[in-house]
């Protein structure tokens, strides 16, 4: 009744922000990202019939319950395996939680494959997809390693892998500009965004078509031109998270320096792009041998605190009980 599983944050190239249902927790739209190796949370669940409800210790520290969304996503588990026990889920990250470095598709991505491990579910039932969805809409993504495709159907949420690390090497340069939690959620922001901005419904309507070209540029690896579509992706949504009222300003000087760096590398030859999520990191997705440059132009950046690099992750995996 007890196991333990790793799985790496994700970070998405054809984004999702904006739900079609929030109690669901059901995106609004598809997204397709990359698994990032160098990155990773590990999490323990223990099913205990003596608990009274569930517990949570996220970095050491027992956090309340009060925002429901780990209970939301257990009851979903507990609906799936047929069971009724409560659980201790005791998780760690080794990177900054809740700064835009995608801690909750990590968490639940390993918090699911915990806890099918432990009532002994197969971990390719369809269902665990939508289960990890309600813990966090990006989690299914870090189910799977390499390149992930998430899409949004009448029956729900259905999750695959486009390519596997290997099928498509690309390296991942995070440059981490700040190591504080962002003032609002990714959840709080993209319903305010939804309410609010006057750019939301476009956002909406143009994001099928950036999700088909995407999967057809990763088909034929094609890096330049899913370049252009994720810088453009990214910014398309940073553009109405800027219009919301009150406004979400991720950025800070260093991100935008950042994003200048980048674009001017790729402007001289070198297989480099951006991408920004709810928070002011920016990670850089470029080919392996322009690894080491990106990192050493992103680290001379000033104010970028410190770089993570490595290649694409696998997806999430047992580790042990
Ligand atoms: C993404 N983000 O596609 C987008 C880009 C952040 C910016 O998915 O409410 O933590 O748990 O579904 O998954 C972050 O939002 O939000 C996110 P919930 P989640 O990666």
């Amino acid at each position: 009744m007890r196991a333990s599983a790793i799985a790496h944050p994700n970070i998405a190239l054809i984004k999702y922000w904006g739900k079609r249902d929030t109690v669901e927790n059901l995106p609004a739209v598809g997204s397709l990202s990359v698994t990032i190796g160098a990155l990773s949370t590990e999490t323990t669940v223990e099913f205990d019939a003596a608990l009274k409800q569930d517990v949570l210790v996220l970095n050491g520290d027992e956090q309340p319950l009060e925002q429901g969304r780990l209970t939301a996503c257990m009851n979903a588990f507990r609906a799936l395996a047929g069971s009724n026990e409560y659980a201790t889920v005791t998780s760690g990250n080794d990177f900054p939680t809740g700064a835009g470095l995608a801690s909750s598709a990590s968490g639940y991505a390993a918090l699911v494959t915990a806890a099918a491990a432990a009532l002994g579910i197969d971990p390719r039932e369809p269902g665990l997809i939508d289960v990890a969805r309600i813990g966090s809409g990006s989690a299914p993504r870090s189910l799977f390693g390499g390149i992930a495709l998430l899409s949004i159907d009448e029956q729900g949420t259905k999750c695959r892998q486009l390519t596997a690390p290997a099928e498509w090497p690309l390296s991942v340069v995070v440059a981490v500009t700040t190591e504080n939690k962002k003032d609002i959620t990714s959840r709080d922001g993209m319903e305010q965004s939804r309410l609010t901005s006057p750019f939301y419904e476009s956002w909406i309507r143009g994001h099928a078509d950036d999700l088909d070209a995407a999967v057809r540029l990763v088909a034929v690896r094609d890096f330049f031109a899913l370049a252009e579509l994720s810088e453009h992706n990214c910014l398309k949504m940073h553009s109405v998270m800027m219009t919301t009222r009150p406004a979400l300003l991720y950025w800070s000087p260093v991100t935008l320096a950042c994003m200048q760096k980048i674009t001017s590398l790729r402007k001289d030859g070198v297989p480099v792009f951006f991408t920004i999520d709810a928070g002011p990191q920016v990670k850089a997705i470029c080919l392996p041998d322009a690894l080491a440059t990106v990192t050493s132009v992103l680290h001379d950046v000033p104010g970028v605190l410190r770089i993570i690099a490595g290649e694409l992750g696998e997806g999430a995996s047992v580790i042990g009980a």
